[in-house]
C-alpha cells in the first residue's frame, strides 16, 4: 500500500528564516587543530587529532581545558589561552567557506530570506572570520557570540535569543549546524534542525535532526516552504572546477566483477587537503587517459555507504568502451559537476541502477555548452 507518507513528508515544517552556525558549518574547521598542533611541539607532544570530536561545537575555554588534560600540560587553562591566542589572530581572517555556503547564503539573501547567525565563537572573532567573506556580514539581519548568552550550545539560549529578534517563533525558525551540540541547542530551542556534520561517517549520531546532510550541497530549500535554487540543470549543479590526476591504481577489485561498472581508481596519497574539501558525493567531467584521448566520466568520491569502506576514494568511471585495462597509465580529471550524495542501497541491483541513471544524467549534461567548454581545457591536454 502506498501511504501518504510518500507523497507529503509529514516531517519537515514551513519555516520563515534560518539560523547558521559558523564554524564547520559554513567555515572550514581546521583552524584550532592547525594552532595547537604546531603549540604542541613546544611540550614535545604531538598532534594526533584525538580531541577533534571533542572541538567541534565547544566553547574555546572547554576546548582548552581538554587540551590540557588530554596531554598533561603543565599550565592552567588561561596560561594557554594567552600563549596561543596571538597564533590564531592572523588565521581567522583566511577560513575558507564550505561547498555550498557562498551559494546558500547569496541564494536566501536575494531571496529575502531572514537570516541570523549564532556560534558560540565570540562575536569579535565571528567578525573576524567572516570578514573575508564578501557579502556573507551584509545577509545577517545579526550576529550572536558565545559571549553575548550566559549559557552557550547546547544550551537553547542563543537560538532562542535570534528568535526573540528577528521576532518569528522558534517553531519556525530553521537551524543549519554541523556539531551535536549545536543540534541540541537548536532542537532544545523548539526549532527545525538540519545537520551537515563536519565529521565523515557521524550521521547516524544525529537522530536528534530533522534531516542530515553531508554537505550543504544537499539542502533542498522548498522541503521547508522556502524558494528553490535557481542554480540545478538538467538534475546537474555546475561547480568551479577542480583537477585531480595521477596514475591509475588498482581499488577494490570489484568495480567491473560485482557491479559491472570499472572505475579507475586514483591514488589518494598526496591529495588528502584536496579531497577533505570536497564533500562526498556522485561528480562528472571530462577524463584524458594519457594518449588514448579526452572521455566524459562520471565518479564517485566517498567512502561507498554500500560498502561501507574506510576510506575515501575516488572511483571515476569513463564512459567508453576500452577494449584493455589501462592501470599505470596517467588519468586526469577535470570535474565540473554535482549529481547527488553518496548513499545506501537495499540491494546491488538498486546501486547499481542508480549508477547508471547517473550515468545517462553526465552523458546528457556533458553536452551543454556550460559543460563541454571544458573538454578543450589546457589540462586535459598532452603535455609534450
Ligand atoms: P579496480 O578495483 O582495480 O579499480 P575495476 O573492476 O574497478 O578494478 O576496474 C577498473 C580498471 O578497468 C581500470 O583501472 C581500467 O584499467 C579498466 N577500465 C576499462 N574500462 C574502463 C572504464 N570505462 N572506466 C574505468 N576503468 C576502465
Ligand atoms: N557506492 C555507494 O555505496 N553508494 C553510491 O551512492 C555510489 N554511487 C556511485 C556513483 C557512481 C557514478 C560510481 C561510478 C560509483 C558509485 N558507487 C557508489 C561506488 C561503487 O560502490 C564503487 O565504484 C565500487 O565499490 C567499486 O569499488
Ligand atoms: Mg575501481
Amino acid at each position: 500500500m502506498i501511504s501518504r507518507m510518500s507523497i507529503v513528508n509529514p516531517l519537515t515544517k514551513l519555516v520563515k528564516c534560518v539560523l547558521f552556525d559558523l564554524d564547520g558549518t559554513l567555515l572550514e574547521d581546521g583552524v584550532v587543530s592547525d594552532v595547537l598542533k604546531v603549540y604542541l611541539v613546544k611540550y614535545g607532544k604531538q598532534w594526533d587529532g584525538r580531541e577533534s570530536k571533542k572541538i567541534v561545537g565547544k566553547m574555546p575555554l572547554e576546548i582548552v581545558a581538554a587540551i590540557i588534560e588530554d596531554y598533561e600540560l603543565p599550565c592552567t587553562t588561561e596560561e594557554l589561552v594567552s600563549e596561543i591566542t596571538p597564533m590564531f589572530s592572523n588565521k581567522w581572517s583566511n577560513i575558507k567557506a564550505l561547498p555550498g555556503a557562498n551559494r546558500l547564503i547569496k541564494h536566501f539573501s536575494s531571496q529575502k530570506v531572514p537570516l541570523a547567525l549564532a556560534s558560540n565563537s565570540p562575536k569579535e572573532i565571528i567578525e573576524a572570520k567572516i570578514s573575508s567573506h564578501s557579502g556573507w556580514k551584509e545577509s545577517f539581519s545579526f550576529i550572536i557570540g558565545g559571549d553575548e548568552v550566559s549559557l552557550g550550545k547546547p544550551s537553547p539560549e542563543i537560538y532562542l535569543e535570534a528568535a526573540k529578534r528577528l521576532n518569528i517563533e522558534p517553531s519556525s525558525c530553521l537551524v543549519i549546524e554541523d556539531s551535536l551540540p549545536g543540534v541540541t541547542a537548536g532542537k532544545a530551542a523548539g526549532m527545525e534542525v538540519v545537520a551537515v556534520p563536519s565529521m565523515p561517517k557521524q550521521s547516524h549520531l544525529y537522530t536528534a535532526a530533522d534531516e542530515v546532510f553531508n554537505s550543504l550541497l544537499d539542502l533542498r530549500p522548498e522541503k521547508w516552504g522556502l524558494p528553490p535554487f535557481q542554480d540545478w540543470i538538467e538534475r546537474t549543479l555546475p561547480l568551479e572546477p577542480w583537477y585531480i590526476g595521477g596514475p591509475v591504481i588498482k581499488g577494490f577489485g570489484r568495480g567491473s566483477k560485482l557491479l559491472g561498472i570499472p572505475t579507475a581508481n586514483l591514488s589518494t596519497e598526496g591529495y588528502s587537503t584536496l579531497l577533505s574539501e570536497h564533500p562526498s558525493g556522485v561528480y562528472f567531467g571530462w577524463a584524458r587517459v594519457s594518449t588514448r584521448g579526452v572521455f566524459k566520466m562520471v565518479m564517485s568520491i566517498g567512502w561507498n555507504p554500500y560498502f561501507d569502506n574506510t576510506e575515501k576514494t575516488i572511483e571515476p568511471w569513463l564512459l567508453h568502451e576500452f577494449d584493455d585495462d589501462f592501470y599505470a597509465e596517467e588519468l586526469r580529471l577535470l570535474i565540473v559537476g554535482y549529481i547527488r550524495a553518496e548513499a545506501n542501497f537495499p540491494t546491488l541491483e538498486s546501486l547499481v541502477a542508480k549508477i547508471h541513471e547517473d550515468r545517462k544524467i553526465a552523458e546528457t549534461a556533458l553536452d551543454l555548452p556550460l559543460y563541454s567548454k571544458y573538454r578543450d581545457d589546457p589540462y586535459l591536454r598532452i603535455s609534450v
